[in-house]
């Protein structure tokens, strides 16, 4: 992914037209669009496909399965136009190595999720959050998703996966966190939904990150 904006914008909205209205309203301001479970449960896979048009697209389906489902699923993600998924890592290196596999054959990336950014991604993921960012970097994962609620575990982990991968990071305004201070803890991008698809101005809201992150 291009590092222009360090901006990622999750596109949590439900329905087709509020979701392209919103992504042409910030394209300016973002290097990606993040859709996830409730855009493409709504809409269908066929939403991607409309939104590569506007920017690249990361899909955030979290895959957690055995390898060859997981394969199913990465294929399905990148024939529909993604750029890169979001995978778990919990569920062991045969199934991470699937979802590489198949990204490189489509030439995309795969974000591998490390400790979760809300309350509860302290209680089971921070025993396993480094030997997941470490699986990341030997599997060949293009980066990791690390919590902008808590940017000093963006730096421990930054620390983990050196400079070669890259760090995208949800938590920014409504889960508590700023974007800047996760930037400077070593986050190469961050990722913000409803700070900018719940504002009366998604474009002023997403100008507004990109502006605190010139630090
Ligand atoms: O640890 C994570 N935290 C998180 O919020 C991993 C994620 N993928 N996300 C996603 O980032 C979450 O599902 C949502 O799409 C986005 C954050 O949205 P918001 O809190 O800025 O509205």
């Amino acid at each position: 992914m291009e590092k222009k904006n360090r901006l990622i914008l999750a596109l949590d909205v439900t329905d087709r037209e509020n979701a392209l209205r919103i992504a042409n309203e910030v394209s300016d301001y973002v290097d990606s669009i993040k859709v996830g479970y409730p855009l493409v449960l709504g809409e269908g896979l066929s939403i991607v496909k409309e939104l590569v048009e506007i920017a690249p697209v990361i899909a955030d389906f979290k895959v957690a399965d055995i390898p060859n489902t997981d394969r199913l699923i990465c294929e399905h993600v990148f024939n529909a136009g993604a750029a890169g998924i979001i995978t778990h890592g919990f569920t062991g290196r045969d199934s991470l190595d699937s979802c590489v596999k198949v990204a490189n054959e489509f030439g995309t990336d795969v974000y591998v999720v490390t400790e979760m950014s809300h309350p509860g991604g302290v209680e089971f993921f921070r025993p396993v959050a480094e030997d997941i960012a470490s699986m990341a970097v030997e599997a060949g994962a293009s980066g990791v998703v690390a919590p902008a609620t808590r940017p000093e575990r963006v730096k421990d982990i930054r620390k983990i996966i050196g400079e070669e991968l890259s760090i995208i990071s949800p938590g920014v305004g409504a889960q508590g966190g700023s974007a800047a201070d996760v930037i400077r803890a070593g986050a190469d991008w961050v990722i913000v939904g409803r700070s900018i698809y719940n504002s009366d101005s998604p474009a002023e809201a997403a100008k507004k990150i990109c502006d605190e992150m010139n630090c």
